[in-house]
């Protein structure tokens, strides 16, 4: 009863989606008229032929009988063909003919069919056969020999699945006969030991066979331990897609599928030598430096090596990599193939180093790399990018990279460009970048079409044993929700792993969808080569000390076989030493370190030859009237016919119509206008965050949806210009470091794009703090790497509550690198070079207009900087938050302080108090300073540019208003916002001649107050204290 509601549920109708993306259409159709007809809640009493039988079975039969009605039982498929004819429940079944009828397939085996009378035993017996089959599909990598060292289980767990016919010491061949004695006692199946010289037809979904169809259950099991349970573990069974599991089926299963030809085995011997070498030099010559070695799983050099190969041969001609420490001098000596005496010169101490960079360059720096690839004959491409220590960080931003370099060459579906990210089991099953990495990964506008994973799982994470890190059963379990398949495979049988490399090259040339190889090995020292790793695993490592390398392990192999001599594998060793020797007394004339030489995205023609841009100047950021009009015409119409919008957007467009008639932009108009003339000058623009194509607060609309016609969209922006650069604007996944790391990524590729991540409200932005911290406000510092990432963070305290309300302007700014106690050397560039200097630019534009040029600028200033920028929220729709054409005309620039221009201004004598500001409380404050008729004695003055800050600009203001007091004013809490940054400034710009006030709220812990009566009193109390002149008296 349980087995057939348990079949019925899997039978059934399929979802949609599920239709769509997992069954051809044939069967599709054909699956739902199955279920359209049967009545699968009807008892098990009703198809008594089916009692007992097992679910996975019959759903098996059923998809094989799909296939071809003849490679099923002659009575499943009278069975199927009832059933499918509208048969009611109980009379479908017919008993099937005689055996020597019923498979007649079997007669021309080789194999002897033993004359069967009970027909219906027979038939239960290829029901456990095929359930048997199945079973070490979807459990045998459990039993699997993946660790090298034989103590740990891959998968956490020592017990062996109940319905596999194995036991854990199946390595030995001789041994399983004795195993078959589990049979005697009956298997979960029930099947006996008189069945095992059986003979057993083979369902489709199976290739143990080769060119058999039937074989003897004893042939059968030991095909099935030979494709499961050796050294590769396949996880794949959890897939929903037929082709792709007969695709996977086949490559493991297939009897001799593993097999290599001596010239290959003497290739992946040599290249063990390269990696195993590589690491005893570098222990040879700096036995007391950290080098994060890759002992206990060198076979990681040729698995990539492999990965690469296979790939450069099937059309990939630039890989993308990302990895961390372990291993990772060895990745850039073997797979990158950097210059040997490059990475030998970085142990030495006393290298000055020629350009900035925190000469981090061992474990961190990137690497390009362009050469021959010897076997395809092909040339590739290396990329390593640059990373942090922190773990998995670099996910995304490599994922980001290969989407914008395979954007660039349009490589719309994958196969020029790809990624490799490598990864440590702890890290993997730890960190949830990993997840949210794979969430990016089938989506259109973040996908790169199947990244190859590789873990090295070296069954430890720092000292924390696995058990005790993670609650899956494999580190790799994460891969499951993108149905990627998992190939675990044990790291000292370097032909299995080469092997899975081959298939996981395969498969992404194949699917163009992710896949994961689990290189379960051992770390042969402590976490780094200063590190006792007895104190903590002291049995492991008992073990591993007896552990013989795979070098020598597989050297011996080859001798013994004949494949190599033992000169001919010494002499390979003294070949690479030698080299290694050589490169090493080069490394000693290396006197200066070049960090420009370890860039993973260089910059052609974008700076000089030596590396500075080419000019210190920023051309006017302002638009001629013809193209405003145009673009503003372009964002109020719909550019495509018969296309109807919802109503309230018209209207939207019809109010942007008056807008451009009257010469003056919003928010939304302002950007429209700044990405729309970058476009038509060639340059990229991709804008990406969640729901950034209506824009959270419905402001934006870049995305026209057909209201008749579903999923017909129209993006106006790319109606512009004959030969515009393409605008991508993308609504993203649920995430925020995956996303903004993923853009970073995008942005490193190339100078020539204006690269944008919204996130939906500002405050979200610290679930990216990673990306901030490591890549973004130091990514330069460190690596010597320039990004112009924008960065669009909503901001403003409007009475929402806590959350949503505040970008935290006080975290970005506390990064900022300008000195605020010294006033920076005047010089004719003095802003321009300002920003030169900076790690990154921080402003809150008060008006439209200015939004614009700093959008602009980004792309005209002649180096790239990050630009972290506060948006608004009520500014949005604020009537007067408007800009006029005028100032966006050619000869208009960003102003990175707005100065009053009132009644104050005019007499600045009679000015007795300077209100300094940023951003939307401008607005308020102005209002007050009317009601209060306090307009030409309290003159208000805008920082639109918080950083790098403009000492310049406010020294002329400080000055200009002789008896003012200065007031910081600031909406944000005292302990937040902008105050902290400011103040030491301001005090240094004026020569700490004057104390520098502040008006706003209270110190507190949350960024605003839920109470929406208590957020308007701090407003009024701070506006009190903004324009009360005497505020301050009596204080000093
Ligand atoms: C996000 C993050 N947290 C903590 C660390 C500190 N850390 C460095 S290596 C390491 C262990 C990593 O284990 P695993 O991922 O298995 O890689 P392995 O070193 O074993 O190759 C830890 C915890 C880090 N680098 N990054």
């Amino acid at each position: 009863m349980h087995h057939l509601r348990t079949c019925a549920a899997k039978l059934r109708p399929l979802t949609a989606s599920e239709t769509i993306k997992n069954v051809s259409q044939n069967r599709t159709a054909k699956l739902r008229t199955f279920q359209h007809i049967r009545c699968y809640s009807a008892p098990v009493a009703a198809e008594p032929f089916l009692s007992g039988t097992s679910s996975n079975y019959v759903e098996e039969m059923y998809f094989a009988w799909l296939e071809n009605p003849r490679s099923v039982h002659k009575s499943w498929d009278v069975f199927f063909r009832n059933a499918n004819s509208g048969a009611l429940p109980g009379t479908a079944y017919q008993s099937p003919p005689p055996v020597g009828a019923i498979l007649p397939a079997l007669s021309s085996s080789h194999f002897q069919v033993e004359t069967q009378p009970n027909v219906e035993k027979l038939v239960e017996d290829h029901l456990a056969v095929q359930s048997l089959i199945r079973a070490y599909q979807i459990r045998g990598h459990h039993v699997a020999q993946l660790d090298p060292l034989g103590i740990l289980d891959a998968d956490l767990d020592s017990s062996v699945p109940t319905d596999i016919i194995t036991s854990p010491e199946k390595l030995d061949l001789d041994a399983f006969k004795n195993r078959m004695d589990v049979l005697t006692v009956g298997g979960f199946y029930g099947l006996q030991e008189s069945d095992l010289d059986k003979v057993f037809h083979l369902p489709t979904t199976t290739y143990i066979g080769g060119n058999e169809t039937a074989l003897p259950l004893r042939e059968i099991v030991r095909r099935l331990e030979m494709a499961y349970c050796q050294h590769i573990g396949v996880e794949f069974m959890f897939i929903n897609d037929l082709e792709q599991c007969q695709w996977i089926r086949e490559k493991f299963e297939t009897p001799g599928i593993m097999q290599f030809t001596d010239e290959e085995k003497r290739t992946l011997l040599a290249r063990l030598v390269r990696s195993t070498r590589f690491e005893e030099f570098l222990q040879r010559k700096w036995s007391s430096e950290k080098r994060f070695g890759l002992e206990g799983c060198e076979v990681l050099i040729p698995a990539l090596k492999t990965i690469i190969d296979r790939s450069s041969g099937n059309g990939v001609d630039y890989v993308i990599m990302g990895m961390p420490h372990r291993g990772r001098l060895n990745v850039l000596a073997n797979v990158i193939r950097k210059e040997l005496e490059q990475i030998f010169c970085q142990f030495d101490s006393k290298l000055e180093a020629a350009d900035e960079g925190s000469g981090d360059v061992k474990y961190h720096l990137g690497m390009y790399h362009r050469r021959i690839n010897r076997v395809s004959d092909r040339t590739i491409t290396l990329s390593l990018v640059a990373n942090p220590s922190h773990l998995e960080a670099v996910d995304p931003v490599v994922q980001g990279k290969t989407k914008a370099e395979q954007f660039y060459c349009g490589d719309t579906d994958g196969k020029k460009v790809m990624s490799i990210l490598l990864h440590g089991d702890a890290a993997f099953a730890g960190q949830g970048i990993v997840y949210e990495t794979f969430h990016l990964s089938d989506l259109p506008s973040y996908t790169t079409h199947g990244t190859i994973h590789v873990v090295v799982n070296n069954q430890i994470g720092f000292t924390t044993d696995p058990r005790m890190a993670r609650s899956s059963p494999y580190p790799t379990d994460v891969a499951r929700v993108v149905n990627a398949p998992i190939f675990h495979v044990n790291a000292d049988d370097p032909e299995a792993v080469i092997h899975v490399c081959d298939v996981a090259a395969e498969w992404r040339n194949t699917f163009h969808k992710d896949v994961v190889v689990d290189l379960v090995c051992y770390r042969r020292s402590g976490h780094n080569e200063m590190d006792e790793p007895m104190f903590t695993q002291p049995l492991m490592y008992k073990q591993i000390r007896k552990q013989k390398p795979v070098l020598q392990k597989y050297a011996e192999y080859l001798i013994a076989d004949a494949i190599v001599t033992r000169q001919e594998y010494e002499e390979e060793i003294a070949k690479y030493d030698k080299i290694c020797e050589e490169a090493y007394a080069r490394s000693k004339d290396e006197k200066i370190l070049h960090i420009k030489h370890w860039l993973d995205s260089p910059w052609p023609g974008f700076f000089t030859l030596d590396g500075q841009p080419k000019s210190m100047s920023c051309p006017s950021t302002g638009l001629n009237e013809e193209d405003l009009m145009h673009i503003g015409g372009v964002a109020s119409s719909v550019p495509v016919d018969n296309f109807t919008i919802h109503g309230g957007l018209s209207r939207i467009l019809k109010a942007r119509a008056e807008m451009v008639k009257s010469r003056t932009v919003d928010w939304a108009l302002a950007e429209y206008m700044a990405f729309g003339s970058l476009l038509k000058e060639g340059i990229h623009i991709r804008l990406s965050g969640q729901d950034v194509e209506r824009g959270t607060f419905s402001h934006r609309h870049h995305v026209l949806h057909d209201q008749n016609v579903d999923k017909r969209t129209c993006i106006p922006m790319n109606h512009l210009w004959p030969n515009q650069a393409p605008y991508t604007v993308c609504n993203s996944s649920l995430s925020e470091y995956g996303v903004l790391g993923f853009e970073l990524g995008f942005a490193m590729a190339s100078p020539n794009a204006l690269v944008l991540w919204e996130a939906q409200f500002g405050d979200f932005h610290n679930t990216a703090q990673c990306i901030i911290d490591q890549f973004i406000s130091s990514g330069q510092a460190k690596w010597v790497r320039q990004n112009g990432i924008v960065l669009l963070l909503p901001h403003g305290m409007e009475g929402m509550g806590p959350e949503h309300s505040s970008a935290r302007p006080e975290r970005f700014l506390q990064m900022c690198n300008d000195d605020p106690d010294v006033f920076p050397k005047r010089t004719d560039d003095f802003a321009v070079r300002q920003l030169y200097n900076c790690n990154w630019i921080v402003v809150n534009c008060s008006s439209p207009a200015n939004f614009f040029h700093v959008l602009r600028r980004q792309i005209l200033l002649p180096f790239r900087k990050p630009l972290i920028a506060f948006t608004p929220k009520s500014l949005l729709r604020h009537p007067e938050a408007r800009s006029s054409f005028d100032d966006m005309l050619p000869g208009t620039h960003f102003y990175r302080v707005i100065s009053d221009d009132g009644p104050a201004s005019k007499n600045p004598e009679n000015v007795n108090r300077l209100l300094l500001c940023t951003g939307k409380v401008y607005y308020d404050l102005i209002r007050e300073r009317k009601t209060r008729n306090m307009e030409s004695n309290v003159a208000i003055t805008r920082i639109e540019q918080l950083s790098p800050f403009p000492f310049d600009l406010i020294e002329m203001e400080v000055q200009k208003y002789p008896n003012a007091q200065i007031v910081w004013c600031q909406e944000e809490h005292k302990n937040q916002g902008y105050y902290d940054y400011i103040k030491p400034r301001i005090r240094t710009t004026i020569n700490r001649s004057k104390p520098v006030w502040y008006a706003g709220r209270d110190p507190t812990s949350a960024p605003a107050t839920g109470n929406k009566a208590a957020h308007l009193m701090e407003l009024k109390r701070f506006m009190d204290t903004a324009f009360n002149i005497n505020a301050f008296d009596g204080l000093v």
